[in-house]
């Protein structure tokens, strides 16, 4: 059985969880969830990065510690989980005694080989990202994520070896087309990776700073909050020698937007290939949420917070809103009036209605009762060339995470149901005794590829999924969802059985009651 291990980042615990979290653990969801339906046994990570100077920073404004500020912080990204309908199969936290271990013992792995080494250093830092800066990475002198100028601060610390790497690296990544996707990215990263690679600081004094894991080799330092993070990944599966390490390690994708892609793409394979650890499989890298063309961030403060939103449109809304509208590796523009035109345009209007009219006929032509393609009615009114050209472009798309692409296949075939009806038109068909096969077809069909629609969306919309699967008249497999060689056979919905009618499935938003 194929394995897939994906994973969120793991936030920090400064402010509490926006839209583009809500973002990142969606995506990774709904790719959890596809390679379950494509039959995968998955691990699906997320959590929270505790250590560092911007949560003691936090804590101090709430005049608290920072393990106080980082419990209330963390739970606040645990209890979202449910709300949005992630299904993670484990919560990690970066103050666990397991991951300080971890960290521990991958640091003496890598000090033993001699890849770290002490030195003095002068150099730009900043103290929002935490990290040194190199001259050739600022935006007129400035950070480029916070806008501020980096203070010159000399010190002496404990440096990670990873220019010894830096041509191992570049033949890694041009040698597997898929380690960083989309491509953008990976051209991106080796375009970086053209000029020397610095060694990396990785302990911060403990006269400037506490909170953080202590370095085994010595009691004066503690580990840079990146070396710390990037680790919970494999601690998150008991490494070294747990039984889910063995099984999952090293099919991991970690999905992560474009701020983070150095410390995933060149960091962590390169600590990995140090510690003697097979490297990931690959990175999946998305865009920004931007709201009027500034990222959406805490330290901006113009965030949206998904709990507020999931709670007036519905967490199938929301969740379907920001897998269509983003494309995948670029940014997107959030607005509410860019949400209540999607829900209204594709939810309540395109497959809304074709739920409840498909029903609606049903009811009133025959009862509810579902009628067989009759022997005698005409076979040139099947849908499964649609279905079929749908689930080719969906599956194709979801394995490249272009989910909004895979979402738009799924509503070609829900907009060629709406013209089929619109071709047939059933009503014309009723008032004629001699074509009551016929009419059953139709229906049939049309239910038939309501079933279909119902499947392939379960990802993305769980609790849409199956709502319509249940009225419907079918039974949801005991793990939830139907797998796609589950739902590929064209034909099954049962004859004979009523049908009740149908409910709304989503109401249209009023843009005055917004
Ligand atoms: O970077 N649009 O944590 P973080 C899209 N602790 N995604 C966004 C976003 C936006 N406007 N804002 C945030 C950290 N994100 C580290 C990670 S991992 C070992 C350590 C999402 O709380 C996106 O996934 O700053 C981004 O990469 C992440 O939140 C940054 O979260």
């Amino acid at each position: 059985m194929t394995c897939q291990y994906y994973t969120t980042p793991i936030y920090y615990v400064n402010a509490k969880p926006h839209l583009g979290h809500a973002y990142t653990s969606i995506a990774a969801d709904v790719a959890t969830r596809f390679k379950k339906m494509e039959g995968a046994d998955t691990f699906f990570l997320t959590g929270t990065d505790e250590h560092g100077d911007k949560i003691v920073q936090a804590a101090e404004k709430e005049n608290t510690t920072p393990k106080a500020y980082a419990d209330k912080i963390s739970k606040l990204f645990q209890d979202i989980l449910p709300l949005l309908n992630i299904e993670n199969n484990h919560f990690i936290r970066t103050t666990d005694p397991g991951h300080i271990e971890v960290v521990k013992s991958v640091l003496s792995t890598i000090y033993d080989k001699g890849d770290i080494y002490f030195s003095s250093y002068e150099g730009i830092y900043c103290f929002g990202c935490e990290r040194f800066y190199q001259e050739r990475e600022l935006v007129d002198g400035k950070c480029p994520d916070h806008g501020t100028v980096p203070e010159t601060i000399k010190e002496s610390n404990y440096f990670f070896k990873m220019s010894k790497y830096q041509d191992w690296l570049i033949e890694h990544i041009e040698t597997h087309p898929d380690f960083i996707r989309p491509e953008q990215y990976r051209t991106e990263l080796l375009s970086f990776l053209k000029a020397p690679l610095e060694d990396l600081c990785i302990s911060r004094p403990k006269t400037r700073l506490t909170w953080g894991i202590t370095l085994p080799f010595d009691e004066d330092y503690v580990t840079y909050v990146w070396f710390d993070a990037l680790v919970n990944y494999i601690t998150a599966l008991g490494y070294p020698d747990g039984e889910r390490f063995k099984k999952f390690w090293p099919t991991a994708r970690h999905f992560v937007a474009k701020d983070i892609i150095k410390p995933h793409g060149i960091y962590w394979p390169i600590m990995l290939k140090a510690a003697g650890i097979d490297i990931y499989n690959g990175l999946n890298v998305h865009g920004f949420w931007n709201v009027q063309g500034a990222k959406m961030s805490k330290s901006i403060g113009n965030v949206t917070d998904p709990v507020e939103v999931t709670g007036r449109f519905g967490v199938d809304a929301f969740r379907y809103f920001l897998m269509r509208e983003m494309v995948f590796g670029l940014d997107a523009n959030f607005t509410e009036d860019v949400i209540v035109a999607r829900i209204n345009s594709d939810l309540a209007n395109d497959l809304g209605n074709l739920f409840s009219r498909v029903l609606s006929m049903n009811y009133k032509y025959f009862k509810g009762r579902i009628q067989g393609p009759a022997a005698g009615s005409n076979k040139d009114l099947s849908l499964e060339p649609d279905a079929d050209a749908a689930l080719a472009a969906y599956t194709k798309a979801m394995a490249e995470c272009r989910f909004h692409k895979a979402l738009a296949s799924v509503w070609e075939l829900v907009s060629a149901m709406n013209k089929y009806i619109v071709a047939n038109e059933p009503w014309t068909l009723a008032k004629d005794p001699a074509r009551t096969d016929d009419l059953g077809r139709v229906l049939y069909e049309l239910l038939e590829g309501l079933r279909f629609v119902a499947g392939l969306i379960w990802p993305v919309m769980p609790d849409t999924s199956s709502k319509i699967i249940t009225a419907l008249g079918l039974e949801l497999p005991e793990k939830g969802f139907f797998t796609l060689d589950a739902i590929r056979p064209w034909g099954q919905m049962p004859c004979g059985i009523t049908l009740a009618k149908p409910r709304i499935l989503f109401p249209r938003v009023d843009v005055e009651k917004k």
